[in-house]
């Protein structure tokens, strides 16, 4: 079979085989560069499953909510009853101190809070109920199955038992709020405009916790806007009690068929994506419209990357294909500011840094995402401080405690106010003079005349002053021979212009030789 195959390919034209797309072998059988579902030859209905609820799940918000009452600031939401939902969202407001929602929230950042029925200054107003109504983005129409999933939250036992969700439906959204001016107005259905379509009892067991469930609802009118929250008996609880809703997906019940849901952060390797498992259906994963071989089944196995993942699913000769799930890994980027001391590093990735100036690099980090981490350093002490002085030859010079004779460099290692070490090059010279300690009257290899020796065109002027031992002066000139005077020690002066115009008074002592 395979070689007459082989065979018939040889001798017919390409053009005479009619190929024919297939929809989920990830190749352009026809030739035509489109590949799969981006291939017109692969039709299949797109299911959006989104909401039908505008802002489901309390994530868009026009104002970040900073006390009660505030279910304004949630982007499309309306204040359906008199009593008032609270807006609970981690930019701000977390709840009421006694009604601390369980965390983390089931989706996003926001949720809603509201009351069943409450006790004021011991009184108990059995008919404080407190409903969010929002207005469908598209109706629930007549005699349709649609499904509506959501996640209750629960504080504890006491103040959030087990309670009958409710869920109710009017024709037009002119309907909402209802019970204007009537805090004891009760549920939405004291109004001859609101009707129940269903409720669900649900139960948070031992509280702080979200049960995530969901009703069915066949409407018997259609239905342009919804409340929500607790049903119509009064309630004869001794405090009050206290709900969190999250995450209100309402559509087509089929919809949630092809209703895509992540697991585990978007940067980990678990991460994944799945739609509910139905053992009826043949499933197909695709990227880009192009089918991912062997990802069959409800949950992807593995993941390939970034971009737009659908799911098909294909029972009793319809095609049903899921809206893209745009898959992002996050990128976190951030600024870092170090200061390095002379002489210390940094490790920044690979590289060990010591210089002044700005780096980029990525790494990565909390669940094993990307972190671009822009990184300023700035070195102090770079540069010597620089102390210059000059001294006389065999004299010394004392700085923070030290004491220096030999001209030279010192790089001195001294504690500054910024921790880090300070610095400092002592450049240490002498002023070019030397001036004996001896002199002898007659003898070879000793000077015969004392004056200070400096090199040519150092010195402006000198004066020299001889002492002897009772303090009289016995010289004054610009050199002096002993002429005349008894061999000892003698005590002189010298009075030093340089040429530069900076002044010295050298003393000490001199011995003269016969
Ligand atoms: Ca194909
Ligand atoms: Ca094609
Ligand atoms: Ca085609
Ligand atoms: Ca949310």
């Amino acid at each position: 079979m395979l070689r007459l195959l082989v065979i018939s390919v040889i001798i017919f034209p390409a053009a005479l085989l009619a190929q024919v797309e297939i929809c989920d072998n990830g190749i352009d059988d026809d030739n035509d560069t489109l590949v799969d579902l981006n291939d017109d030859d692969c039709p299949c209905e797109l299911i959006d499953a989104v909401s039908f609820i505008p802002n489901p799940s309390f994530e868009e918000m026009n104002c970040c909510p900073d006390s009660r009452s505030q279910l304004d600031c949630a982007t499309d939401w309306i204040q359906a009853s008199e009593p008032t939902t609270d807006f609970i969202h981690t930019c701000n407001w977390l709840g009421w101190e006694q009604f601390p929602p369980p965390r983390p929230f089931p989706d996003g950042e926001g949720i809603m809070g509201f009351r069943d029925g409450r006790v004021r200054n011991n009184n108990p107003e059995p008919y404080w109920k407190e409903y969010a109504g929002a207005c469908l983005l598209s109706p629930l129409l007549k005699d349709s199955l649609y499904k509506f999933q959501f996640d209750v939250g629960f504080v504890n036992r006491e103040v959030s038992p087990g309670i009958n969700i409710s869920f109710f439906g009017t024709a037009d959204c002119q309907f909402l709020p209802f019970g204007v001016g009537d805090e004891t107005f009760g549920c939405p259905t004291n109004s001859p405009n609101w009707q129940k379509l269903a409720q669900v009892r649900v139960d948070g067991g031992s509280g702080n916790s979200w049960v995530n469930t969901s009703l069915e609802i066949t409407p018997d009118f259609d239905i342009a806007a919804i409340a929500i929250g607790p049903d119509c008996p009064p309630v004869s609880s001794p405090v009050s009690l206290y709900y969190f809703f999250d995450n209100l997906i309402l559509n087509n019940f089929g919809a949630f068929d092809l209703r895509v849901s992540d697991e585990n952060h978007p940067c980990s390797e678990q991460y994944s994506l799945s739609v509910p498992f139905n053992a009826d259906f043949d499933y197909q994963w695709y990227l880009g419209g192009v089918a991912l071989e062997g990802e069959i089944f409800s949950s992807l196995r593995n993941m390939y990357g970034e971009g737009n993942y659908q799911i098909r699913i294909a029972d009793d000769g319809r095609c049903r294909l899921s809206t893209s799930f745009d898959y992002n890994i996050p990128v976190i980027s951030e600024i870092e500011r170090v200061v390095l001391c002379q002489g210390e590093s940094y490790s920044f990735g690979e590289a060990t840094l010591t210089e002044s100036g700005f780096y980029l690099d990525t790494f990565p980090s909390a669940n094993n995402c990307d972190s671009i981490v822009a990184l300023e350093i700035e070195t102090i002490g770079i540069e010597y401080d620089t102390v210059e002085v000059s001294i006389v030859e065999g004299n010394s010079y004392a700085y923070e405690g030290m004491s220096f004779s030999e001209p030279g460099e010192y790089p001195l290692t001294l504690d500054s106010s910024q921790n880090c070490d300070s610095l400092v090059l002592l450049r240490l010279a002498n002023f070019g003079v030397y001036v004996p300690n001896t002199i002898s009257l007659n003898s070879a290899g000793v000077d015969n005349v004392f004056k200070p020796f400096a090199a040519e065109g150092l010195l402006q002027q000198v004066e020299i002053l001889i002492y002897d031992r009772w303090g009289n002066i016995i010289f004054s000139g610009e050199e002096w021979n002993g002429e005349g005077a008894l061999p000892g020690v003698y005590t002189y002066l010298i009075n030093l212009d340089f040429v530069e115009g900076e002044s010295k008074v050298l003393v000490g002592s001199v011995t003269l030789l016969n």
